[in-house]
């Protein structure tokens, strides 16, 4: 390689780090207002309806081989409109309902713009994946100016999480080939997940109908 195509090697890799920086921005801004959410709930109803908040940004190959999976030649433009994944968050809540009043609370800001709603809870996948996502813009605010950032939100249960981890490792371990009497299992597992959410919902709302603890309690 001779060093005029090094150099313009070694430009382009700096050019599509600035470009996924802006995503990791948008990516912070999310997490940033999550955090709050959170911290508020906790402060004050004493009660935190988000169990985690984790984010994740694309690596510059994972976008590369996203792409020729879908057979676009990468442009930053092509890559722009194409990946709405880049920057990546999921908030793990206690249950259902908590998921539907944080989507709520996260989206009804001023800032912030709603592209497309995935809602795999009311409409889970075949496989028994549930999980609410939502692909949004936020604005970041740079040197030159306000600019938006596409931001994958996924919003589950603990009990989805835990069903959606196990599913991708044995699909990561099998690639493909997973044997059927797991892929049943993986089903079957799937229902027994939302069964245990329904039920854990229901004796949240119950032990709640009780009021606030008294002092000694709430100690405990
Ligand atoms: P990663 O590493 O988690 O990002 P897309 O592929 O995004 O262009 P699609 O398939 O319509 O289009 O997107 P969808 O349905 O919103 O799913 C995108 C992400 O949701 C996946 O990202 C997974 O994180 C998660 N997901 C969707 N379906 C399943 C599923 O059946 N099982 C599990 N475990 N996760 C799922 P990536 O890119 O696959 O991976």
């Amino acid at each position: 390689m001779d060093t005029d195509t090094i150099a313009e090697v070694a430009s382009l890799r700096d050019e599509f780090a600035r470009f996924l920086l802006r995503y990791k921005f948008g990516m912070d801004e999310i997490v940033t207002k999550l955090s709050i959410l959170r911290e508020e709930f906790s402060s004050t109803d004493g009660y935190n309806p988000i169990e985690n908040i984790a984010c994740r940004l694309k690596t510059m190959d994972g976008v590369l081989e996203k792409m020729a999976r879908k057979g676009v030649e990468p442009s930053f433009e092509a890559i722009r409109g194409t990946l709405s994944d880049i920057a990546g968050v999921r908030v793990t809540c206690s249950f259902v309902s908590d998921v539907y009043r944080i989507v709520d609370l996260l989206t009804s800001q001023e800032d912030v713009t709603v592209i497309e709603v995935k809602d795999y809870i009311a409409s889970p996948k075949t496989n028994g994946y549930r999980s609410l996502h939502v692909i949004l813009d936020v604005p970041v605010f740079l040197s030159g100016g306000a600019e938006p950032v596409r931001v994958e939100v996924q919003f589950r249960t603990i009990a989805m999480d835990f069903w959606a981890s196990l599913e991708h490792k044995t699909y990561y371990k099998f690639d493909t080939q997973v044997p059927q009497h797991l892929i049943d299992g993986l089903t079957g597992a799937a229902e027994t997940a939302a069964e245990l959410d329904a039920t854990m919902e229901r004796l949240h709302r119950e032990v709640r109908s009780y009021g606030v603890p008294t002092a000694s309690v709430r100690a405990i």
